[in-house]
Parts: C-alpha cells; sequence; structure tokens
C-alpha cells in the first residue's frame, strides 16, 4: 500500500460515499476499495469493529468509524471547523445522522414486508420529520452549515437527504424533507459543488 485506502461496499451511498466525497474534495489521491457483498462475510471479522468503512494509511493502523475518518479527513485539509466549539457543533449533527441511520438502516433487513412496512411508517409518523424539525432548527442563513464554505458535516447531510429522496426506499416518502427548506439548501449545494459534481463526472 502506497496511498491513502478507503474501504467500503461497492456502491455510492452512505457512510462510504461521504467518506469517498470527503477525500476526493480535499484532493486525497486515495484507492477505492469496494467489497463484493459477496466477500464481505470472509472480511468483517477482520475490520475493527466489523463494519464499513474502514481507512488506512501506509504505516498505521486501521481506522474505522465514519464520523472518525470524516473528522481525520476534515480537519487535515480544512472541511472542518478550526474552532473547537464550532467544530463540536457540526460533530452534534454528524452524530445526528448516525442516528437516524441507526434507525432506518437495519430496516432495510426486516424480512417481513408487512412489519418493514410498520416498523417505516412509524418512522415515517414521526421520528423523521422530528429529526428534520431538529436538523432545521440547527441551520443558518445557508446554503452550507457554515454558511459559504461546504464541510464533512454537509456530505453527511446531503447522503441522507439524497437517501429518501429518490423515492426508492419503500414506505418513505420521497418527499419526507420536502418542508425543510433550510436542509434542502444543503442538499442542494453539495449537489452543486463543483468537488461533488467532479466525483460523479469521473468515468
Ligand atoms: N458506527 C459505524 C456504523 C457502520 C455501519 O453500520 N456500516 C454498515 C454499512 S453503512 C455495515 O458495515 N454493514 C454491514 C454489517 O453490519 O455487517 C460507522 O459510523 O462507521
Amino acid at each position: 500500500m502506497n496511498k491513502p485506502k478507503l474501504t467500503y461496499f461497492d456502491a455510492p451511498v452512505s457512510r462510504g460515499e461521504e467518506c469517498r466525497l470527503a477525500l476526493h474534495i480535499a484532493g486525497v489521491d486515495f484507492e477505492d476499495v469496494r467489497v463484493p457483498f459477496a466477500d464481505w462475510p470472509k472480511l468483517k471479522p477482520l475490520t475493527p469493529f466489523g463494519v464499513l468503512p474502514t481507512y488506512e494509511e501506509p504505516g498505521r493502523p486501521v481506522l474505522a468509524q465514519t464520523n472518525a475518518i470524516l473528522r481525520l479527513i476534515g480537519k487535515r485539509h480544512g472541511l472542518h471547523p478550526s474552532d473547537d466549539y464550532v467544530a463540536a457543533q457540526h460533530e452534534a449533527l454528524m452524530a445526528h445522522v448516525e442516528e437516524l441511520r441507526s434507525l432506518v438502516g437495519p430496516t432495510i433487513r426486516i424480512a417481513d414486508e408487512a412489519e418493514k412496512r410498520r416498523v417505516r411508517e412509524g418512522l415515517v409518523a414521526s421520528y423523521l420529520p422530528t429529526w428534520a424539525e431538529q436538523t432545521e432548527r440547527q441551520l443558518g442563513a445557508g446554503p452550507f452549515v457554515a454558511g459559504d464554505k461546504l464541510h464533512i458535516v454537509d456530505l453527511k447531510l446531503y447522503m441522507t437527504v439524497r437517501w429518501f429522496i429518490g423515492g426508492k426506499v419503500d414506505y418513505i416518502p420521497a418527499t419526507i424533507f420536502a418542508a425543510y427548506p433550510k436542509l434542502n439548501r444543503v442538499y442542494e449545494a453539495v449537489r452543486d459543488h463543483e468537488g461533488v459534481k467532479s466525483w460523479y463526472a469521473r468515468g
């Protein structure tokens, strides 16, 4: 290994994709390792916490936990605030995103369709709108969380809105976050950021 390596599943989603975006926007030349789902059971016990993404640098131990990886990249490359207090505010929002994922993510594995529907409709009725209202209250004039400049926290909010906006998560309407203009402004600003566009425009 002679360059940093980011390992995740072969899908442009969630925790792995936000780390890839952060590395790309930071200008880091990294190895984008994509694990086929069939290989995961073999690899899982070899990772620090049995989950992906992981990040590795030559001569360093493997790092896991998405927010730790993002903070490392963010701090090194000016994508996380230098003021400790403001950084902690961003980290609170990043934890807020992880909380949503920890509730919605496991519903993917509910095999019984009626049960999946019941659980997801429950989240739509209460948790998800509350989550969005709380997020909205943390956001300012925008377009990004900290004004004109993109930080790692914006990538997490972007990935969260994008997860639902395509309408591909059964029983969670594509419009679930439509009523939250500041959150949507973050989503649009990240989507239209040159670094994000160039990541998706690559061959
Ligand atoms: N707290 C961890 C959670 C990571 C996580 O749950 N990753 C999922 C993919 S987004 C995973 O590896 N799932 C496979 C498994 O649990 O076996 C983080 O933030 O990185």
